[in-house]
């Protein structure tokens, strides 16, 4: 199974270590396509490739992709684009989020759920994650 994994990067990485561990769990139900993604040393500023590279690239691993799963709670352009294609080309898709007090799901993604093709699980963090994760890839079978 292919999953590709949809979080920050440029919208700020407070949640690093978090993709991180995220990373590390999905890779025990299939092959995580965009592993850097999770690397908590990637900064906020860029790895150095072209980003019309990147973006032709990420878009080839998104067709290939059996599953998505997208850490919505750090707002990011990039992650909301991704969505976007992941919902037009039909994917499995998974966002998670941490709900607070200071910060509301866009309703562009909210509401693109479906409670099927489109899920969207609240959970508050390192805690439960791999317990959500793990309910999604037994009950939806990919
Ligand atoms: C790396 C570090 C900072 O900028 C980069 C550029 N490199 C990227 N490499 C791979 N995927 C990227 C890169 N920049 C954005 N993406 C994709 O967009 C990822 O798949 C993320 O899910 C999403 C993040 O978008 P932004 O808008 O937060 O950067």
């Amino acid at each position: 199974m292919k999953i590709y994994f949809c979080a920050s990067i440029r919208g700020g990485r407070d949640d690093a270590r978090l993709y991180e561990h995220i990373v590390k769990t999905l890779g025990k139900f299939g092959k995580v396509l965009t592993e850097h993604v999770g690397d908590s040393n990637l900064s906020h500023t860029g790895e150095g490739l072209d980003d019309g590279f990147i973006h032709d690239r990420d878009l080839d691993w998104l067709r290939q992709a059996d599953v998505v799963v997208a850490e919505v709670t750090q707002p990011s352009l990039g992650v909301g684009y991704e969505l976007g294609h992941a919902y037009l080309k039909k994917k499995d898709t998974l966002c998670l989020f941490r709900p607070s007090l200071r910060c509301k799901l866009s309703a562009m993604i909210r509401g693109a759920a479906d409670g099927k093709r489109m899920l969207i699980m609240d959970y508050s963090g390192e805690d439960d994650v791999d317990d959500v994760l793990e309910h999604f890839f037994k009950t939806n079978p990919h």
